[in-house]
């Protein structure tokens, strides 16, 4: 064991953190019925509460938001309560959690939607990506633009998600701005060829994101406030052919907000960190409060960017999976669970609460 910035407390806008480490948002499809999380999900972030900070997996703002089987929401009463279980069982464990607000736009399919629409977009233009939906991976269908005057809508459910999140006890929201969802979408001119105030321009590609994280933050503070974006990721079949301009603009706009975080994935969504030229030190530089690194750390990384300064807070994912005490492990340079890829999305309490710690505590 040694001493490590790692494992030092930190001050995250509005929350006092245990550690640096969080635990990445990751979707895993057990929601039951109304999309509520039940009380396997309480188990499962409560054995991983040691993390200074839990992201609560990616959760849609409005039916229209979904685009995969058994998400779980934040717009129902039942979802609320639902969610309001799963904060206290982490509370109990001294942890710390913020909820992931998402809105997939285009990655979805027609039997997800209202009454069976399309999928909504900034261009009519389909993703060259997959969703699951009735058992099975299939094609996203094909979406329709959305209207200008359908925007504000947008923002004001993401809004009352925030306030609903606040409602069920989370300490803070993220925005998901990342991997190729709705705000991606709007931002990357691989997804958008609008004409209007939300397309062409950096500026007003960069629109819909920056409203949505304006009205959460007023809606909630923004010390309690943090987005997710991935700059040069292709996640879900997306393109931009400005990354860095784009972002720079973006981060610029997020400082003047005065958010708490950015949380920033660098290079191609669990995949490599190399994927694109990228200035990552240029968004660090334009952002005064707290920048969260992913995409790939392991201990070495993580405290190699922690101690030049390249980031405070590291987030890790897939590792939280098979490793309920993934923090622990770190400490001690334990070895690392292997994830069990068929149960990753969907099922019950196999490869969701069954992964053991290293060591049970006598009498747990
Ligand atoms: C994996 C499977 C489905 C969704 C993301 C919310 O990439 C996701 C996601 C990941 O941000």
């Amino acid at each position: 064991m040694t001493s490590n910035m790692l494992f030092e407390p930190y001050t995250l806008g509005a929350i006092q953190l245990s550690n640096r480490i969080v635990m990445a948002p990751l979707t895993r499809n057990r929601a039951g019925p109304g999309l509520v999380p039940g009380d396997l999900t309480a188990e499962y972030y409560a054995q991983r509460a040691s993390a200074g900070l839990v992201i609560a997996e990616a959760t849609q703002v409005s039916q229209q938001a979904q685009g995969y089987q058994d998400t779980p929401g934040i717009y129902t009463r039942d979802q609320i309560e639902g969610w309001r279980k799963v904060t206290a069982a982490v509370h109990a464990k001294g942890g710390r959690m913020v909820l992931q607000l998402w809105h997939v736009g285009r990655v979805s399919h027609v039997d997800l939607q209202p009454d069976g629409g399309q999928p909504v977009a900034p261009s009519a233009i389909r993703a060259d990506t997959k969703t699951f939906v009735n058992n099975a991976f299939v094609d996203v269908s094909q979406p329709r633009a959305l209207e200008i005057d359908e925007l504000a809508g947008i923002v004001d459910d993401f809004r009352q998600a925030a306030s609903n999140a606040i409602a069920a006890g989370f300490d803070g929201v993220e925005v998901h701005g990342a991997n190729g969802y709705l705000l991606e979408q709007f931002a990357k001119d691989g997804a958008n060829i609008r004409t209007d105030a939300y397309g062409g321009s950096v500026e007003n590609r960069a629109r819909l994101m920056l409203e949505v994280t304006a009205a959460v933050a007023q809606e909630i503070g923004p010390d309690r406030t943090g987005i997710r974006i991935s700059p040069v990721s292709p996640a879900n079949g997306i393109a931009c052919s400005d990354p860095q301009a784009q972002y720079d603009y973006i981060v610029d706009q997020l400082e003047a907000l005065g958010i708490a975080y950015i949380h920033v994935v660098e290079g191609a969504t669990g995949g490599p960190r190399d994927i694109a030229p990228f200035d990552y030190g240029s968004l660090r530089r334009r952002f005064s409060k707290t920048y969260i690194a992913n995409n790939g750390y392991d201990l070495g990384l993580a405290t190699a960017h922690l101690s030049e300064g390249k980031a405070d807070l590291i987030a890790f994912g897939r590792p939280f999976i098979a490793n309920p005490d993934f923090v622990e492990r770190l400490r001690s340079s334990a070895p690392l669970a292997e994830i069990d890829p068929t149960t990753l999305y969907g099922g019950g309490a196999a490869g969701y609460t069954d992964y053991p710690r290293l060591t049970q505590a006598p009498g747990t």
